[in-house]
Parts: structure tokens; sequence; C-alpha cells
């Protein structure tokens, strides 16, 4: 069989075909406290033009050496110091963005530029010229998502530089935000790419806007008062691969154990509390605080306690698995 390049099926079904999801990556958290210290140090030793991106990338202990959060997708921390730019390309994957920490960082898509605040929500689309610049004093940080490890399964892996340091200045800033982002869309608007024409979701409006809601919301046993950020002009996931959330849980809140095909990776924008993540000895529970990051495997168990108003964001390859028609979910 070997030699005519023929291998029994038998041999591998129980492995390919299992009763349940198996995945590599395991429940893990980040404390920022540490990783700060650390992030700060690698701008002494390298800078943001030297390094394309100058970001330490979160490796779930499950994932040695393949540099990804989850078995799906690939999360980092990025930081960029004061007058330093982070030069100018684009690329096939994804890439979307949840503020950390700092002022007077920018990101420019396509030479849009937007100024980036704490709690924001970034998304850079597939192939859309991006460099990001910070213009304010002391470290800006943020969260880094991309939806890599489905682009290189799939292939269609593409990355150009741009020949300058920054893309030409395009529209003014947050033009697609006022165009597109305010339950309004231009007369005779058409679609030009799978991409959400937003591509800033600034935490002020979100924020607001769960203000409002947690005054007269039902909660959800599972999920508390959590909503997903959208593509307004379809109503579909701000990004064809990623869907991202945004979660509020009110102090003493304690979420009711849920699972997901999806899993993901979590940021703590506000509060503080504990995470249990996965199933009997293999549970592990975390305390988790402001801009602390975890890891929720694909179909694990977890559920949330907030010990103080907590704000959750959220991103997961839940959209991709709509769209196949696969996703599953048990409350
Ligand atoms: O900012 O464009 O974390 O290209 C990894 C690759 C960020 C980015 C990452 C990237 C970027």
């Amino acid at each position: 069989m070997g030699r005519e390049q023929l291998v029994p099926l038998w041999n591998f079904f129980s492995e390919w075909f299992t009763h349940e999801p198996r995945v590599a990556a395991q429940p893990y958290l980040w404390h920022y406290d540490g990783l700060r210290d650390l992030l700060l140090e690698s701008a002494d030793i390298i800078s943001a033009k030297e390094a394309e991106r100058r970001v330490l990338v979160l490796e779930n202990p499950g994932l040695a050496g393949r540099h990804l959060v989850t078995d799906t997708l690939y999360a980092g921390l990025q930081v960029i110091t004061p007058g330093e730019v982070a030069p100018a390309h684009r690329h096939t994957p994804v890439a979307l963005r949840f503020v950390m920490e700092g002022t007077g960082g920018y990101t420019a898509v396509e030479g849009e530029r937007t100024w980036m605040e704490p709690g924001d929500f970034i998304v850079t689309p597939s192939w859309a010229w991006h460099d990001h610049g910070h213009e304010g004093e002391g470290p800006f940080i943020w969260l880094d998502v991309l939806d890599v490890p489905t682009i290189r399964f799939l292939g269609a892996n593409f990355t150009e530089r741009y020949p300058q340091e920054r893309f030409p200045q395009g529209p003014p800033v947050d033009d697609s935000l006022h165009r597109y982002g305010t339950n309004m869309r231009p007369v005779g608007y058409a679609r030009e790419s799978l991409a959400s024409p937003v591509f800033s979701y600034p935490y002020s409006r979100t924020r607001e806007a769960l203000e409002r809601l947690k005054q007269h919301s039902e909660w959800d046993p599972y999920h508390g008062l959590k909503m997903e950020y959208i593509d307004p002009t379809t109503g579909g996931p701000a990004i064809p691969t990623i869907s991202t959330f945004i979660q509020l849980l009110p102090k003493g809140f304690a979420t009711e154990t849920y699972r997901s095909t999806d899993g993901g990776v979590f940021a703590v924008a506000e509060g503080t509390g504990t995470v249990t993540i996965g199933t009997g000895e293999a549970a592990k529970q975390f305390r988790f605080a402001k801009r602390d990051i975890f890891s929720v495997p694909c179909w694990a168990p977890y559920s949330i306690v907030a010990d103080e108003e907590s704000v959750i964001f959220s991103a997961s390859d839940r959209s991709v698995q709509t769209k196949l028609g696969i996703w599953r979910e048990q409350r």
C-alpha cells in the first residue's frame, strides 16, 4: 500500500471521526502586568520599523511552537512608542485590534486614519494597506487578533510591503465611521468587498450602549448582556472570518456554564473576577483583572464570575463555522 501511495482508512478513522471535538489549545490566561513589562522591554531592544510589527505573540501552551492563541486564531500584543511608525503593508489575513492602553496612537487603513482609544475595536480588512503610528506620549498597546491559521490552511496567503513608510493620506479622519456608521449609508452604495466599510468601533459608543441597555435588560444566564459587532451595511459579522463580541456582567453576576464550537480569545476591558474553563480534572480557574487575556478552546465549557462590573471583548471563528453550517452551542 505504501509503495502505491495508499493508506488504510481504518487505521485512523477514529482519530479523524471523533465523537466530540478534540483540539490542541488549552485553557490559559495571560496577566497583563507581567506581559506589559516584557513588551516595554522589547521596545528598548527593537524598533517598530526593524520588527515590522513589534508584537509579543500569545502562544497557547497546547500550541507550543505554532504561535497560536487557539487552534484557529493568532493573537499578540503590539506596542508602539511616541514618534514610531509601523510601516505600511497589506496581507490577505484580516487583523483586528482591541486597544489596551495609551493615547495618541492611530491606525490608517488605505490612508484613512482613526485615532485609537482604550477599548476601541478596529478592523483591518483583508488586503487593505495599513500602517500604525503614535503621536502622543507613553507606550501605546493593543491586542491583535488575526485569522492567519484559516488563511494558511487554505493557502491563499499573500503579503506585500508598501514602498514608503506610510500609505499616502486618504479620506479625512474617521470618514468611513461617519459615512457608514450612523445608521445611514450613501445613496447608491454598492459593496466593494466582504469587509465592513466601518473599521473603527469606538469604545465610547459601545460603552454607552451597554450602560443604557443594562438599565433595562433581561440578563442572558450564560452571557450577561452580550452584543456582536456587525457590518452595518449587511447586519453580518464585522469581519467575514472572525466574530467579535462585547459583553457586560454586572457586579456579582455568575454565568451558567456554557460551551460552543468556536471558543475564542477574551480580553478584559473592565472589571475583575474569576473564569473557569474546561471539564472535570482538566478544569482551570483563573483570576482576571482589567486587560488580562484568556483563551477558551473549542467546545471547552466555561463560566465567569464578575467580582466587579466587568466588560469583556471576545473574538472567535464563529462566523466561519456558521457559514459552513457546523457551529454548535450547549447551554
Ligand atoms: O499590525 O499589521 O500581530 O501584519 C501580526 C501581523 C500585526 C499588523 C500582527 C501583522 C500585524
